[in-house]
């Protein structure tokens, strides 16, 4: 395949924020793809954009005659892409673009996009369902200083947990509704339900649904000098009580996962608490920042036991798959993972199962958050069929 031409254009993400839009033009026609954007980001994910998502699309109409001499016909060719773009445009520019190449391989190949990755893919990703949500990503008033409690239910098939998280969030809206008289069907950024409860009365009411739970603390949005400020209710922590208040939850309400329950640089209180419970997944993400020197550095601390997987948060899909490697060397769970403001884009799903992730993390409704799950319940229907042909 040979790419004749590269535009870029500005889009709205599900927040109503501008996102990038990249069009490929090649010799078998036209593909796109774009690519999402966080809201509680790490301090060391790579730029978005080098200087501003309209330099980066200039940036691309420049650069655009210099593919047409590559000759793409495999996923390990993005790397010829990325050697010419290094330097001129962000992650979020580089992951739509690469995904929009996969596209064009995907048709000419007559392969789907996760057979470019592993044509023997077998292995479904467990969902993360967010389904309550605090921190950045909720506009209430009062609400709870984590981020997101998710449901992790424990089935290897999408269109069984698809199922599952839609009935459990359907009777969490009830049941938050008796317990918070001030719940009014709001939702977060990213489709969860929006509570002025506070964290230990949303666990209290998600221990009443019978499922593997998790919370993102995310606090990088809330930890400043030194210490974690909580506002519901009104109380700081230093890194030592952060550390009790954790390892409390933990043990109250059996968690069975738990995101970035530190700051980003405390490489330290994440092994603390790994060593004190290995059974319970100990996840990175803005400690980790989908960064393989990042993920190195946590490996050699042992700090987590578990990672996401953010494709925008590198750019290079080459890199993700660097980072996918170790983790699967190292036997650490890979959790691949939408982001806050979200497109229509589904090629998370295709990702996520191409590179056989453990858990794929996502919202439970929502156009932006379905089209994923969706994608994925088309993988596994398209696979059933072949296998009672
Ligand atoms: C997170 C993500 C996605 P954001 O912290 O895990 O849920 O949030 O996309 O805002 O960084
Ligand atoms: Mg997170």
């Amino acid at each position: 395949m040979i790419i004749k031409g590269v535009f870029g254009k500005a889009i709205k993400d599900s927040r109503n924020d501008l996102t990038v839009e990249v069009t490929i033009d090649s010799d078998i026609g036209k593909f796109k793809s774009s690519a999402p954007n966080g809201k509680s980001k790490g301090k060391y994910e790579s730029k978005s954009y080098m200087k501003s998502l309209q330099k980066d699309i200039e940036s691309l109409g420049k650069l655009s005659d210099y593919f047409s001499e590559e000759y793409i016909e495999k996923f390990s060719d993005l790397r010829r892409i990325e050697d010419i773009v290094k330097g001129h445009i962000g992650a979020n520019t580089l992951f739509a673009f690469e995904s929009a190449v996969l596209k064009a391989l995907s048709k000419e190949q007559k392969k789907e996009i996760w057979e470019l990755i592993n044509p023997n893919a077998k292995k479904f990703p467990r969902f993360v369902g967010n389904s309550v949500g605090g921190g950045l990503h909720s506009s209430s008033l009062k609400k709870p200083d984590f981020q997101e409690f998710l449901l992790i239910p424990d089935s290897k098939s999408p269109k069984e947990n698809q199922k599952i998280n839609l009935e459990l969030k359907e009777k969490l809206r009830n049941l938050l509704k008796k317990k918070d008289s001030k719940f009014i069907d709001k939702k977060t950024d990213e489709d969860a339900w929006m509570t002025s409860l506070n964290e230990k009365e949303i666990l209290d009411t998600l221990s009443e649904l019978k499922v593997p739970v998790g919370v993102d603390i995310a606090p990088s949005g809330f930890y400043q000098r030194k210490k974690y400020h909580y506002k519901n209710p009104v109380l700081d922590r230093t890194s030592e009580e952060q550390l009790i208040y954790v390892k409390n939850l933990i043990k109250n309400y059996s968690l069975f996962y738990i995101e970035d329950p530190f700051e980003e640089e405390d490489f330290e209180s994440f092994s603390k608490l790994l060593k004190l419970f290995p059974k319970v997944l100990v996840v990175g993400d803005d400690l980790t920042v989908t960064n393989y020197k990042r993920f190195e550095k946590a490996m050699e601390m042992k700090s987590i036991n578990a990672i996401i997987v953010k494709p925008n948060q590198n750019g290079s899909l080459i890199e993700v798959e660097r980072v996918v490697k170790l983790a699967k060397e190292k036997g650490i769970k890979t959790i691949f993972s939408h982001r806050s403001g979200e497109t229509n884009e589904s090629i998370l799903a295709d990702l996520a199962f191409g590179f056989g992730a453990d858990f794929i993390k996502c919202g439970i409704t929502g156009p932006e958050r379905t089209a994923k799950i969706n994608r994925l319940i088309e993988i596994e229907k398209s696979l059933n069929f072949n296998s009672t042909k």
